[in-house]
């Protein structure tokens, strides 16, 4: 397993264009129009019955308000094949992105007397959440979220060295998802930058953990895949002859790029409930959209999202766990717009899987 982020820009090249994109913001900023309301609160479960021989973590995602966390089952965890599991207890979208902590960074924890997640948070969180706003029309940045410390190139160091290990997708109002990965020891964020109406990612107002991996591999086997979904980059390869069903779909990253949104492919599994517009869907699942990956109380974002596997370096397999029911849906990756990244296919109505 790499412990470096192969397509993550050099410090450099984003502290380059982060200034760049503070300059153009400045002279053209757009409005922000909120997603589509809550059309539905359903009830059902788009989680898997039972999982086995596995470790689980369970990830309770909840706000109130302008509070936003994350609550972990766990915070210590063996190494090895782990399961998280992301209960939404909220009415808006969420997703769990896993970066294990690269060495620099507990270094320079411990340098400036300061808690890790605390760290994280003041070193790339909070300087994230100042260009954000800086992208937002009428959002003043808070000059105590611009890195004084780092001012000449935005983002320390190591933060170049920073590895994402996947996580669950996209997850819609009160639904449950599940996706396993293989995690070494070490120390892992666990957050959601998903926005809340006034353009906070959620881990700026609370929903960022930290999770220690520690000691040898658990005995947890790894999945195994009734369905396959290969990612190259600008495409998705999907499995077109689906049965209903309980289903272990294996996301593998054959490939890996950076975007113009400085981050590299992922998948997300949409349940279609009627017109579906890619594109502007796409657009939704685009951070550095000002109206982007906006949702909160009573603005749920586009479509049902029910899971997928966050980014990972090439050479990676996640797995994402999920009953499908006859209908429409669409795999589509967190990049922008223009690379069209989404395929749609149908499961049609007939034997079930024998997953319960
Ligand atoms: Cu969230």
């Amino acid at each position: 397993m790499t412990t470096r982020t192969p397509f993550n820009p050099t410090v450099r090249s984003l502290a380059v264009v982060i200034v760049s994109l503070m300059a153009l913001a400045a002279c053209d900023r757009q409005p922000v129009v909120g997603p589509e309301p809550v059309v539905s609160e359903r009830p059902d479960h788009a989680g898997p019955a039972t999982v086995s021989n596995a470790n689980v973590v369970e990830v309770i995602a909840r706000h109130d308000g302008p509070d936003y966390e994350f609550v972990l089952s766990d915070d210590v965890i063996p190494a090895g094949w782990t399961t998280f599991e992301l209960d939404n207890h909220s009415s808006s979208t969420h997703f769990v992105y896993l970066a294990r902590v690269p060495d620099g960074a507990i270094t320079g924890a411990s340098d400036e007397g300061m808690d890790l997640l605390e760290y994280w948070t003041t070193h790339i969180t909070r300087p994230f959440q100042f260009f954000m706003d800086t992208l937002i029309d009428d959002k003043a940045p808070d000059m105590a979220d611009f890195p004084t410390k780092y001012a000449d190139t935005f983002f320390p160091y190591w933060f170049d060295h920073a590895t994402p290990m996947g996580g669950p997708g996209f997850t819609g109002g009160h639904l449950t998802s599940r996706t396993t990965v293989n995690l070494e020891a070490g120390y892992y964020i666990v957050e959601c930058y998903v926005k809340n109406a006034e353009g906070d990612f959620h881990s700026y107002d609370g929903m960022i953990s930290l999770l220690e991996v520690r000691g040898q591999p658990s005995n947890a086997n790894e999945p195994r895949a009734s369905m396959h979904v290969h990612l190259s980059t600008g495409e998705i390869d999907v499995d077109q002859d689906i049965r209903p069903g309980l289903h272990t779909v294996a996301v593998h990253f054959d490939e890996q790029s950076a975007y113009s949104h400085l981050l590299g492919h992922d998948v997300h599994l949409i349940r279609l409930d009627g017109d579906w517009d890619a594109e502007s869907t796409a657009d939704w699942m685009n951070w550095m959209v000002p109206d982007g990956l906006v949702s909160a109380d009573g603005m749920r974002g586009p479509g049902t999202f029910v899971g997928g596997a966050q980014t990972m370096a090439a050479g990676n397999t996640a797995y994402m766990t999920v009953r499908l029911e006859p209908g429409e849906y669409a795999w589509v990756s967190e990049v922008p717009s223009e690379v069209g990244m989404w395929e749609t296919f149908t499961v049609p109505f007939g034997n079930p899987t024998g997953g319960r």
